[in-house]
């Protein structure tokens, strides 16, 4: 497992293909620039920053939408290149951080995790469950999908068959949910996948969520853990500056309090943060919701350990 002495890594991914609101691909840029690989050293990481990953754009005329998804090669090739690049550097025993950029890149970081930790854990820190299939989603934006493409619940689409179907129902779990698709209730029901809404939040407290979180995937806390954090978990008035915002949302304690227990297992070996668009907002709130990304990934780095 990994501790303070094994290095880090970091890959800052650019891109916005999988939502339709432009500035996403920026977020990484900004999170950079508030300081966080210089953060993350003082608090013991070797940290190897790879450089802010630029993708070579296929233009819309040659990525027409496939059904009604959205520049579904660019998604594709981007992933791909991510599970390429993540898995590259969790095989040298690095714990890939992720920057996005929109969520449909966890396909990408998910794969990579799989393909060296074939019995890694998933969880997902979101107000959506991003499981929609090309058969149910309504807007065709693919960010709204990759559980569906890593649990190999759609294979419609040849563009996506470099997803190999390495996790399983049993493997993943959610905290936060609050804004999920009718289809992917079905979804959800269907495969027995086990969600905390915000609904339990409310009921237990986020202490008792998180263990039984972690009891469900993770009974004997010795899986790797691949920790997958959406910034609009949050409240709104936490992290304004994200796409697709929705009331009633984590705390600032406890967004933080999922990434602090999550690094106390020991068990954590990537980590995503995932949807911080700075093009959404004023200066101010484009400023607090960077504070808070950054602040969020030093806590499930340690930052909180005494
Ligand atoms: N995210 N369920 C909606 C859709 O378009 O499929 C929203 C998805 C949001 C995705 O925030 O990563
Ligand atoms: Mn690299
Ligand atoms: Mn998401
Ligand atoms: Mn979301």
């Amino acid at each position: 497992m990994l501790t303070r002495e094994d290095r880090g890594w970091m890959s800052s991914t650019s891109r916005s293909g999988g939502q339709p609101r432009p500035g996403v691909d920026k977020g990484p840029i900004h999170l950079v620039e508030a300081g966080l690989p210089d953060q993350l050293r003082q608090l013991g990481w070797d940290v190897t920053f790879d450089g802010h990953h630029q993708f070579e754009e296929i233009s819309t005329q040659d990525d027409p939408p496939i059904g009604i998804l959205k520049n579904p090669r660019q998604v594709s090739k981007v992933c791909e290149a991510v599970a390429q690049t993540v898995a590259g550097h969790a095989k040298k025993g690095q714990l890939p951080l992720t920057l996005g950029g929109d969520h449909s890149l966890a396909m990408g970081t998910i794969s990579g995790t799989l393909s060296q930790y074939p019995d890694a854990c998933v969880i997902w820190i979101d107000a959506h469950a991003d499981i929609n299939t090309a058969a149910t989603t309504d807007t065709g934006n693919i960010h709204g999908m990759p559980v569906s493409f890593l649990l190999g619940l759609d294979e419609s689409i040849p563009e996506f068959s470099w997803v190999k179907p390495r996790l399983t129902p049993q493997r993943i779990v959610y905290i936060g949910l609050r804004d999920v698709d009718a289809g992917e209730k079905k979804i959800l029901r269907e495969n027995g996948i086990k969600a905390f809404s915000m609904h339990e939040v409310d009921r237990y407290g986020i202490g008792k969520v998180v263990e039984m979180a972690l009891d469900h995937v993770n009974p004997k806390r010795d899986l790797p853990i691949h920790l997958s954090f959406d910034v609009d978990a949050l409240d709104p008035s936490v992290a304004p500056s994200t796409g697709t915002p929705v009331r009633g949302g984590l705390t600032f304690r406890e967004g933080h309090y999922i990434c602090e227990a999550i690094y106390e297992t020991g068990c954590l070996v990537a980590l995503d943060l995932m949807e911080v668009n700075p093009s959404l907002s004023d200066a101010d709130a484009v400023k607090q919701t960077v504070a808070v990304g950054c602040s969020l990934v030093r806590s499930a780095l340690g930052e909180t350990l005494l």
